[in-house]
C-alpha cells in the first residue's frame, strides 16, 4: 500500500513538473537571477525554496522571474536543474587568454557573479590598478550578470593582459571573470 501511495505521489509530482506553472506577469524587472526568496543573494536557500515550490509544497516565491532560468515564461523542473547548475558553477573563472589570442579592441571586460545586485562601479573599486581611462556599464537588458567595459589610457594587448592580471590580483569577491574582448575568450 505504501509503495502504491509513493508511486501516486511520484506521478503527481512529475505531472506538476512536466506541466509547469505560468510565471506571474506582475513579476518585477528588478531581480537577482536565482534569488527566489528575495533576500538579495542567490544561495542554496533559494534552490531549496524553489525545489519545495516545484514539488507542490505550500511556499511562496518572492519573484517568479528570478527562477525562470530558461526564460520561457514557465517554471518547471528544467529551471530547477539550471538553477542548481548555475549555483555550482558561479565561481571565479581565471583568465586564460594570452598575447597570441585575437583581441577585438583594447578593452577589459569585467563580469560580475549573478548573485550580486547591480551597482555603480568606479575606478575606486579597482584601487591600485593603473591605466584605467574610464568604466562603462554595458550590461545587456534583463541580463543576470552585470558587465563592465574598462577602457585603457594606453592601449595595447600587453596592457590589457596586465590590467586583467592586476584586477584578478585584487580578489574582489563579486567578480566572476575578467577578459579581453576576444572572440576566443568564450564570454557568456
Ligand atoms: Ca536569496
Ligand atoms: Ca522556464
Amino acid at each position: 500500500m505504501k509503495k502504491l501511495i509513493n508511486r501516486v505521489i511520484a506521478t503527481v509530482l512529475s505531472a506538476v513538473c512536466m506541466v509547469g506553472m505560468t510565471v506571474n506577469a506582475d513579476s518585477s524587472d528588478n531581480f537577482i537571477m536565482g534569488d527566489a526568496n528575495g533576500d538579495g543573494k542567490f544561495t542554496v536557500s533559494d534552490v531549496i525554496l524553489f525545489q519545495n515550490w516545484i514539488t507542490g509544497k505550500d511556499v511562496t516565491l518572492n519573484d517568479y522571474k528570478a527562477c525562470d532560468f530558461s526564460e520561457d515564461g514557465v517554471l518547471d523542473i528544467f529551471d530547477l536543474s539550471m538553477m542548481k547548475k548555475e549555483l555550482c558553477t558561479d565561481h571565479f573563472k581565471p583568465c586564460k587568454n594570452t598575447i597570441n589570442d585575437v583581441f577585438v579592441n583594447y578593452v577589459v571586460v569585467v563580469t560580475i557573479k549573478q548573485q550580486y545586485p547591480k551597482r555603480v562601479w568606479t575606478a575606486e573599486d579597482f584601487r591600485g590598478v593603473e591605466n584605467i581611462d574610464y568604466i562603462q556599464d554595458v550590461t545587456p537588458p534583463a541580463w543576470s550578470r552585470q558587465t563592465l567595459d574598462i577602457f585603457l589610457k594606453e592601449r595595447s594587448k600587453e596592457n590589457v593582459l596586465k590590467m586583467i592580471h592586476d584586477i584578478e590580483s585584487l580578489n574582489i569577491e563579486e567578480i566572476y571573470m575578467v577578459r579581453p574582448t576576444s572572440w576566443e575568450s568564450g564570454i557568456i
